[in-house]
């Protein structure tokens, strides 16, 4: 079977219960292709989770933005992978560019996240991506190796619950999308990567988001491409324009 393409509207820390109540008016009126061809996700703030799941349709699902890397307990401000299970959520971003950088997660943090969310049950987008630097130095598949490579070195091969998110940081947020070429090329390295470092049938049935920039105008050519599974998209998917990025699903 081949991979469902796979849509996640990364709303970061955006909204208020008006904005938000308006757009999943907008998301449950919107006309989408069927849930047997692109699996939708939407990531609100955690306090927004309860509200929008309850809004939602039902072929929409949601997803935490983030999770605390082992069992709850004394640890202010943090949200538990127990927790988000408690509460129905089926899946949590992990290893954002965000996180990586403005809060400094390593590598091996994210993976450590990476195994204690999928031990608790979730199901996991785990983010990976190059700095404009790392990109120009010629260490774009470097760098995303070394990210998977923790989170192989925590997880092992239990990859099944696993979406991976290719995002170059150089284009989160900037309106400089990669090409469809070079993420295409990027995905393919990385799909090369599982075959090499997982199993062969992880490569083939793992999905790869691309993410960065994506919007209704530029995600018919990127979907295109034969690695692209999907997107996780940031800014377009607070608007209307992302019912197009889900129906962008080949
Ligand atoms: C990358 C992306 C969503 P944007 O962070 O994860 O955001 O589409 O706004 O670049």
């Amino acid at each position: 079977m081949g991979r469902k393409f796979f849509v996640g509207g990364n709303w970061k820390c955006n909204g208020t219960v008006e904005s938000l109540s308006k757009l999943v008016g907008v998301l449950n009126a919107g006309e989408i292709v069927s849930t047997d061809i692109v699996e939708v996700v939407v990531a609100p703030t955690f306090i927004y989770l309860p509200m929008v799941k309850d809004k939602l349709r039902k072929e929409i699902q949601v997803s935490a933005q983030n999770c605390w890397v082992k069992k709850g307990g004394a640890y202010t401000g943090e949200v538990s992978a127990e927790q988000l299970v408690d509460m129905g959520i089926p899946y949590v971003i992990l290893g954002h560019s965000e996180r990586r950088h403005i809060l400094k997660e390593s590598h091996d943090f994210v993976g450590e996240k990476c195994a204690y969310a999928l031990s608790k049950g979730l199901k996991v987008i785990a983010c990976i991506g190059e700095t404009l630097d790392e990109r120009e130095a010629g260490d774009t598949i470097k760098v995303c190796a070394q990210q998977l490579d923790a989170i192989k070195e925590a997880i092992g091969d239990n990859w099944a619950n696993v979406v991976v998110a290719y995002e170059p940081v150089w284009a989160i947020g900037t309106g400089k999308v990669a090409t469809p070429e070079q993420a295409e090329d990027v995905h393919l390295e990385v799909r090369k990567w599982l075959a090499e470092n997982v199993s062969a049938e992880v490569a083939e049935s793992t999905r790869i988001l691309y993410g960065g920039s994506v919007t209704a105008g530029n995600c018919k050519e990127l979907a295109k491409k034969p690695n692209v599974d999907g997107f996780l998209v940031g800014g377009a998917s607070l608007k209307a324009e992302f019912i197009d990025i889900i129906n962008s699903a080949q």
